[in-house]
């Protein structure tokens, strides 16, 4: 991908990727400010399948430190898990009965067909995961488990696919790879509710962060035809989800969706309204008294029996980080708030004599990962994305291109500021002017992406 200055003067940056024409003449909002900023792109190569540019790569990674945070201060452990498993794994947790259209298949090259002389071809065929519940099964059941670790929660940021008819593909929202801020959780009967409602808790606090409390809560029922299990542990199931919605949300703040729970479970969606009226599911509870059994889970309770199963809470808070980064996008329309924004400051030296102290200056306020002396940048801190505009523009047109470009601060470095050590800092939405020292920026970027600003 080529990123070209495409003006002599007065110019702005654009991909230029002619295998963007989808991006390029989307009337969707969503591309249309995503080729502005060069969020991300897609290529009919991988239909379905999301290439995060440098500057939406950005946004994804706050997204899911973010997530990380929230997920270590709710008792997750993360984990990292194959991608492939044989099919033999899909059959045992039913994957392959119920969801096997929706699946990729990955073929190994151990022996071709022909070779097999009636060995189990089966051995040699895999599916690329959809979800990540049958590895954290897998995980649970490799060690002995005592009724005191429980509630045992493990998190995953895996990649998925799925296998979505073409037609069905759109945008950021529907897409065949996508990562969830995926968990599960493996506890008792008597902790079910207050996981439950920890989950929607956390839920309405990150969409808050987001100023995002427009939302809706649906009770999705046993499947009509595919499904697992028995149909009295599913109403138990139902009955359990629909008093924490009444407890946690309020009794008719919440509506039903009949047949529309997962093959394994009763669910509770979390779906948000785009700019459009048009719904998205995004976050999600599930109740799934059947994995435990396929994989055999088990405890050991208190009174020393061993033969205790388990309950599994499957829950996502954002969803997929693709199908929130599209509603986030919507949401702010580009307006990112400086915690989130790929492009959160720059800095303009009136001329070119200003250039050196520029750089100085983005050292510091950058949090020293940017042109750092040091051989090796600290593990953590507060970092923060900050250009220079080199470019041989007047000022006037760097900040109204600055403004375009959606950075959250614009700074001015010319002689005055360099004599006063203060420098002219202005925010994109407002043109009133603040003079302040580096160190006094820096501040300032912290407290804002501190408190999520
Ligand atoms: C929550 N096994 C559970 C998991 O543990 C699960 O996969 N549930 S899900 O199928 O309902 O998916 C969870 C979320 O992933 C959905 O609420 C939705 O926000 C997101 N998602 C699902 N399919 C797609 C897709 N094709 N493109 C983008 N996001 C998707
Ligand atoms: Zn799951």
């Amino acid at each position: 991908m080529i990123l070209r200055n495409t003006g002599l003067r007065r110019c702005t940056y654009r991909l230029l990727s002619t295998k963007n024409k989808e991006l390029e003449s989307s009337t969707n909002t969503n591309h249309a400010i995503s080729t502005k900023q060069l969020l991300y792109t897609t290529d009919p190569s991988s239909p379905g399948s999301i290439f995060f540019l440098p500057h939406g790569t950005r946004v994804l990674n706050k997204l899911i430190q973010f997530m990380k945070n929230q997920q270590i201060k709710y008792g997750f452990q993360e984990v990292v898990t194959p991608l492939i498993f044989k099919t033999k794994l899909w059959q045992k947790s039913g994957h392959w009965e119920n969801y096997k259209d929706d699946m990729f298949k990955v073929v190994g090259n151990d022996l071709s067909k022909e070779e097999h002389h009636g060995e189990n071809i089966e051995e040699h065929e895999y599916g690329l995961k959809p979800m990540n519940c049958p590895s954290h099964c897998m995980i649970y059941a490799k060690f002995d488990r005592s009724y005191n670790e429980l509630p045992v929660r493990y998190s995953d940021f895996s990649s998925l696919h799925r296998n979505e008819a073409s037609g069905a593909l759109s945008g950021l929202t529907r897409v065949r790879r996508f990562h969830q801020d995926d968990g599960h959780i493996f506890c008792n009967m008597e902790q079910v509710d207050q996981e439950i409602k920890n989950t929607i808790n956390l839920i309405k606090d990150t969409y808050d962060v987001f100023g995002i409390n427009k939302i809706e809560y649906y009770l999705s029922t046993r499947p009509e035809e595919k499904f697992i299990g028995d149909v009295e542990t599913w109403d138990n199931a139902e009955n359990k989800l629909k008093k924490v919605l009444n407890e946690a949300t309020g009794e008719g703040n919440w509506t039903i969706r009949e047949g529309d729970g997962a093959f394994y479970g009763p669910k509770i969606d979390v779906l948000l309204t785009d700019a459009f009226q048009k719904k998205h599911q995004v976050g999600t509870i599930q109740l799934d008294f059947q994995l435990p059994k396929r994989f055999d889970l088990k405890y050991v309770a208190e009174d020393g029996t061993r033969d205790n199963q388990p309950i599994l809470i499957h829950r996502a808070v954002f969803g997929s980080l693709e199908r929130f980064f599209a509603i986030l996008l919507d949401h702010y329309q580009g307006k990112w708030p400086f915690w989130i924004n790929p492009r959160q400051a720059v800095i303009i030296p009136v001329n070119e004599s200003h250039i050196t102290h520029a750089i100085d200056l983005q050292k510091v306020i950058s949090g020293d990962i940017v042109n750092t002396e040091k051989s090796i940048s600290p593990l953590t801190g507060f970092n923060f994305h900050v250009d220079v505009d080199k470019r041989p523009e007047t000022v006037g047109y760097r900040t109204k291109d600055a403004i375009q470009r959606g950075y959250s601060y614009i700074i001015i470095i010319g002689d005055k500021d360099i004599a006063n050590g203060t420098f002219a800092i202005r925010s994109r939405d407002d043109r009133k002017v603040f003079n302040k020292t580096s160190n006094e920026i820096y501040e300032q970027f912290v407290e804002l992406e501190k408190s999520y600003k």
